[in-house]
């Protein structure tokens, strides 16, 4: 672990020297670059993008085993997430990401230590995957002052600003405009940190998505927008109220932008996409937008089963379940299966340590909750 962080520092030194040379160059490429999108656009707009784009072959073994290591923690962590739940220990509601685990195990494998995540109420896997403690993010959870936001927050608010996870949005589609505002801060202090806003199928009809995705494109800003396209919102499927089948990727050439659908059920597919786009912004090449297509494995939040959905969408859902199916993948492409057991143990065993320091976790003080409710609105900060 602190080999890797260890190399990402490197790498994010190295890729700000390149950002900070890129950002000089900046000011003149920026015309030819908006000349460039506009081409691409309008090649790529109308053409049907496969679903899993090739070249997955790229990868090394690490990054491999990193994402499926990645996987199966999102995944045990959120069968024990609805487990507590039934238990009555989860307080507050929750939304679970089972079924959804592969987009935030790729994305934040392509991200630097530095790069910022913005999430939606359904963000344990998001955060998680950035690096935020297990610990602290189960304790959360039962809202235990040893909870990464000290209890406060709960399940639909996790923050840890240190691991650059800027908080989960109960507002359907009000966080991108305020990821424009880290990616805006990035781009003027010329940081080369990249902001990623991950968002469900139901914002892309809200205007803020829309205000979000055109002020990136003026303003080229660092960030990608990630739309986890699980087929439906609350209890209303997505189709029945869009008037385009890729609700994000559809409405991407309205703002310049390419159209992207990737298979969001395959860890390897959404990782190289999130390279490419995390890559190009840091560089200066301004925002990206993908589409991720999967779907959730329950209902919308707490013990939703989903009755409603269509079995056979369901069933045909679920014979994509993202584990088994990338465990089978790494099982042909020679990957010792005895590597992923212990994989899968640690997993196991990390999850049920953050259980007990979860459950053993003392409540917060009743004085705690006069404290952080607001921050500073005078000038300090922003000197
Ligand atoms: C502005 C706003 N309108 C309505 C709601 C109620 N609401 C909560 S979740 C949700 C559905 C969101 O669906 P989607 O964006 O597809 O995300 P998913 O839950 O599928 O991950 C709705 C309508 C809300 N939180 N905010
Ligand atoms: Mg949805």
């Amino acid at each position: 672990m602190a080999t890797t962080t260890a190399k990402k520092t490197a790498k994010k030194t190295a890729a700000k020297k390149t950002a900070a040379k890129k950002t000089a160059a900046k000011t003149t490429s920026k015309r030819t670059a908006a000349k460039k999108t506009a081409k691409k656009t309008s090649a790529r707009v109308g053409g049907r993008k496969p679903a899993t784009p090739a070249g997955t072959e790229e990868l090394s073994e690490q990054t491999r085993l990193a994402l499926y290591r990645q996987v199966v923690r999102l995944r045990k962590f959120e069968e024990r997430a609805y487990r507590l739940f039934m238990d009555g220990l989860v307080k507050g509601t929750s939304h679970l990401s089972l079924g959804m685990e592969a987009i935030a195990a790729g994305v934040a494998e392509a991200m630097q230590e530095g790069d910022r995540t913005f999430c939606t109420y359904r963000g344990h896997a998001h955060t998680l995957a950035r690096g935020v403690p297990m610990d602290g993010v189960m304790a959360e959870l039962l809202g235990r002052a040893n909870g990464v936001c000290a209890g406060k927050g709960g399940s639909m608010h996790l923050t840890s600003v240190e691991h650059g996870v800027m908080g989960s949005y109960a507002i359907i589609g009000a966080h991108l405009p305020i990821a424009l505002g880290s990616a805006w801060q990035s781009q003027l202090q010329d940081s080369g940190e990249v902001t990623v806003a991950f968002f469900g199928d139901g914002a892309t009809n809200i205007g803020a998505f829309h205000e979000a995705l055109n002020l990136a494109v003026v303003w080229n800003l660092p960030v990608v927008f990630v739309c986890e396209n699980n087929l439906w919102m609350e209890y209303t499927p997505i189709s029945s109220v869009t008037a385009v089948e890729h609700p994000a990727a559809d409405r991407a050439a309205a703002y310049g932008l390419e159209r992207i659908v990737i298979d969001g059920n395959d860890p390897e597919a959404v990782h190289l996409e999130a390279k490419k786009a995390i890559d190009k912004a840091r560089a200066g090449g301004g925002p990206t937008m993908f589409e991720a297509m999967t779907y959730r494995h329950g209902g919308h939040s707490r013990a939703d089963p989903g009755t409603y959905r269509p079995e056979e969408e369901v069933a045909e859902w679920l014979a994509r379940d993202p584990l088994p199916t990338y465990r089978k993948r790494l099982l042909d492409l020679g990957i010792a299966e005895s590597a992923l057991d212990e994989i899968d143990q640690q997993a196991q065993a990390d999850v049920d340590a953050a259980t007990e320091a979860a459950k053993n976790g003392p409540l917060p003080d009743i004085e705690s909750a006069f404290t952080d409710v607001w921050a500073d609105g005078g000038s300090s900060w922003r000197n």
